[in-house]
């Protein structure tokens, strides 16, 4: 029997610590790893799958070239990397690097590659980047960086009242050890568990108190939550007045909020809205978790805002079972950021916008929603090529029928991927790289206070013949642009003889020259020196620097030693070694300045913006319900077996019926619909069958669809099959947040007619 080998699960963001055990290229078993230091042998019914990704049938095997008649030819990686550089450098030399947009970077398990796609970048001087948080988290980022200057995580293990909305951790994960947290919560007399969620979800079986709101209508709820807190002397004023800014007009709004309309709006009965606010006046220890339920839904951004007030009103920030900043090595968020300025009455100014459309760019991403509108159209300034690096656009996106058209329409488009994907297909080029298990990886997907950690993954099984991991692709692709030649290497094969800080010095002789290239530089100079062949680690010393110089505090006391750049490195080298993951930082829960990270160390509540659309709720105005359309359909449910579209072979599921369209019984009845029926959906944007299944947790008037099925995937003989929906022929790209565009996928107005 081979041996157990640390790795992570690449299926969600939790990326839980496996220990897997490999024979003859597969991953035969898995197990969760008691040594990671925050999953601590956790693990939910996926990972076992993972061979599935590993050895899909449809991996890649070499490079493609698309030919005229539309089918694709293998080439050798030389011509490959040659012949994408002409293209790309070509369409930059006639229309400008601005024209060449990148798209992706990492999915749930990996972000090492994409983090080297920088230096190819900035040789085309392109300026455009987007991915899948730009459909979710941009209006978070946005009133976060806004109001308290960065992103937030609560410290579940420790709150008294956990907040949970629009999210369903039992099947979503996401948070560290979910189900055993959920059940903690949910048994624990003196903790409250609070869901959020219009359906009966897992999660909202063990809330304490569940919140069946109407869909779409969260932000009535809560502010009538907050409103309460307010009228009822419950919000602490004390705290507020010390570690705040702005929050007169906040508090005078939400004395003039009728309460119990907003609640009866919401469908929430007073009770419930009065029990909520009594569980959290009685404490600071108050965690608060948002996602797709509500980022995906009408008034996205106000509510992401009011979802800062839940904590920020009972002063429960910065203080131990409370929300904190979340502060790690490297961030998703924030890449090539330039934020606009924020004008004396709170309404920002001057921000980033798209070169078409004009829509607003945040945490430096264009929104999903707006990418075909910036291709298809003679604007001189379209996007007329594009880099798609470990993402599924043609796929995950609003409209896959206008997504294939804007792709096709470009001049050139390469995909990097492990498979043959719906975007892949639509390629110029498609670059095979190697998978998560046989390379180095590692995500910035690391949230944890007041110890954060870091796994950095060690590969269990050597690259599929054919394929290369991205930081060797990207390096070639920098190499063929001409930038750097063999020579320009020279001085920093030299001095890495010497050591990291020669190196380093070495990068410092010119760094405006270097800065840009300092992923491609570390990964050929101090790469081929690393132990273990950890090449790809290379560009992680920028990031252990970076991260020391920032907080050494909490790097001392996570146990590191050294003074300066010398801090970082011995950081940089336990990470090499540490094949389970480990702590790279504590922070001081007492005392912790990098909590305060906005002008005076006070948070900032007044932004105009969202404090309009606060004052607009007394307006009710919703998505309009049409005779045409009178169903809600939430589109892209996660189950017991999805896997956004990592896991393309269908035969990964174990359990029943995970692909079909769930739907109330009275609804269906009403329709002369069976279950376990075949039924037609209808949307504005499109129309397929689906598979009903009756399931009362569905609140009537509501339908649910899994997400990240309806993949094109061969069978046993080749031949390529669609195993369930691919909800994103049914979605409409004009259905999006006014401020950042984000999609309304968990509201998609639509119809189910019976089959003839
Ligand atoms: N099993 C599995 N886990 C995953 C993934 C996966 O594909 N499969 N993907 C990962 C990714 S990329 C992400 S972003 C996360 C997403 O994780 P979640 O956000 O938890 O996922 P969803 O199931 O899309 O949506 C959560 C809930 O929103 C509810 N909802 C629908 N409409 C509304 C509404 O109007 N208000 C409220 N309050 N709730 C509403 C739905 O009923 C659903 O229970 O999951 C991650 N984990
Ligand atoms: N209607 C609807 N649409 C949705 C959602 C929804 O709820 N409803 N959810 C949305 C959400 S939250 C998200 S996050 C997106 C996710 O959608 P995408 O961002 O498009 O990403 P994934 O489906 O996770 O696909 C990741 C891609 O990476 C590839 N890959 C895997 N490993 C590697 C590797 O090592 N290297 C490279 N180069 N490639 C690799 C996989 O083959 C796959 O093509 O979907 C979104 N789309
Ligand atoms: S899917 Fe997520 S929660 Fe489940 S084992 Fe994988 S990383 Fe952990
Ligand atoms: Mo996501």
């Amino acid at each position: 029997m081979s041996e157990f080998i640390p790795t992570a699960c690449n299926l969600c963001y939790a990326n839980c610590g496996i220990l897997a055990q490999v024979e003859d290229g597969h991953i035969v078993k898995v197990r969760g790893d008691k040594n990671h230091p925050v999953s601590k042998g956790y693990t939910c019914n996926k990972a076992a799958q993972i061979d599935f990704y590993q050895n899909g049938r449809d991996r890649l095997s070499s490079p493609l070239r698309k030919k005229l008649d539309g089918t694709f030819e293998e080439i050798d990686w030389g011509t490959a990397i040659t012949e994408v550089a002409a293209k790309l450098s070509g369409l930059r030399d006639t229309h400008g690097g601005d024209k060449i947009m990148y798209y992706g970077g990492g999915g749930q398990g990996n972000h090492l590659g994409g983090a080297y796609s920088g230096a190819v970048r900035e040789a085309l001087g392109m300026r455009y980047h987007s991915n899948a948080l730009a459909q979710e988290k941009t209006g978070l980022s946005w009133v976060s960086e806004r109001t308290l200057g960065g992103m937030w995580h609560g410290d579940f293990d420790h709150c008294d009242v956990a907040l949970i909305i629009g999210k369903n951790p039992w099947q979503s994960n996401g948070i560290q050890r979910a189900r055993i947290m959920l059940r903690d919560l949910s048994k624990d007399p003196d903790k409250t568990l609070i869901i959020f969620d219009p359906r009966k979800s897992e999660s909202a079986e063990l809330a304490d108190i569940h919140l069946a709101v109407k869909p779409g209508t969260d932000v009535w709820c809560i502010a009538a939550i907050l409103a309460y807190l307010v009228q009822h002397d419950l919000v602490d004023q004390q705290w507020l007045a010390e570690h705040t800014e702005g929050y007169d007009r906040l508090l005078d709004q939400l004395r003039s909020v009728p309460v119990e309309d907003y609640a009866d709006f919401a469908d929430i009965p007073m009770p419930q809205i009065e029990a909520v606010a009594k569980a959290m006046a009685s404490t600071n220890r108050i965690a608060v978790y948002e996602d797709l339920g509500i980022e995906m839904s009408p008034n996205s951004t106000l509510c992401s805002y009011l979802n800062v007030l839940l904590f920020v009103l009972r002063g429960a920030f910065d203080v131990p079972g409370g929300m904190h900043l979340i502060s790690g090595i490297g961030s998703i968020y924030g890449f090539g950021a330039s934020p606009g300025v924020v004008d004396d009455d709170g309404y920002e100014r001057e921000y980033q916008t798209s070169p078409v459309s004009g829509a607003r760019v945040v945490t430096g991403l264009l929104p999903c929603n707006a990418i075909p509108e910036e291709i298809l159209t003679d604007h001189p300034d379209r996007i007329r090529g594009m880099i798609i690096e470990s993402a599924n656009p043609a796929h995950s996106l609003a409209d896959s029928a206008k997504f294939r058209d804007a792709l096709t329409a470009l001049d050139t488009l390469v995909v990097i991927d492990v498979a043959m994907t719906e975007t892949a297909q639509l390629a110029d080029y498609v670059l095979p790289a190697a998978s998560q298990y046989e390379k180095f990886e590692a995500t910035f997907f690391n949230f944890e206070y007041p110890e954060n950690f870091f796994h950095l993954r060690h590969p269990l099984l050597p690259p599929r013949p054919g394929t290369l991991p991205e930081p060797e692709i990207h390096s070639r692709l920098v190499e063929a642009l001409g930038v750097f030649e063999p020579e320009d290497l020279a001085p920093f094969h030299e001095a890495v003889k010497q050591g990291i800080p020669a190196l380093l010095q070495a990068v410092l002789q010119d760094l405006p020259r270097y800065q840009p290239y300092l992923g491609y530089i570390m990964y050929r100079a101090l790469g081929p020196t690393l132990p273990h062949g950890a090449a790809s680690a290379a560009m992680l010393v920028g990031s252990c620097l970076a991260f020391a110089e920032r907080d050494p505090h909490a790097v001392w006391r996570a146990g590191f030693e050294g003074q300066g750049p010398m801090l970082g490195i011995n950081l940089f080298m336990a990470m090499l070694e540490a094949k389970s993951g480990l702590i790279i930082s504590s922070a001081d829960v007492e005392n912790d300045p990098t909590q305060w990270r906005q002008p005076g160390g006070k948070i900032q509540l007044q932004m105009s913006e969202m404090l309009d659309d606060l004052e607009e709720l007394k307006e009710y105005r919703m998505p309009e319900r049409t005779d045409e359309f009178p169903l809600l359909l939430a589109a892209g449910e996660r189950r017991l077996y999805t896997a956004n579209t990592i896991m393309r072979d269908p035969d990964w599921r174990k359990s029943n019926n995970p692909t079909s369209l769930t739907i109330n019984p009275i609804d269906a009845n009403a329709l002369g619909i069976t279950d376990a029926a075949t039924a037609r959906l209808v949307t504005k944007r499109g129309s397929l069958n689906v598979l009903v299944e009756f399931d009362d947790r569905m609140q009537p008037g509501t339908m649910s669809l899994p997400n990240g099925l309806g993949l094109n995937y061969p069978d046993h003989t080749g031949v390529n099959g669609i195993t369930g929906t691919s909800t994103n022929e049914l979605t409409d790209l004009e259905d999006r947040d006014k401020w950042v565009g984000t999609p309304w996928h968990k509201h998609v107005r639509a119809r189910l007619e019976p089959l003839q």
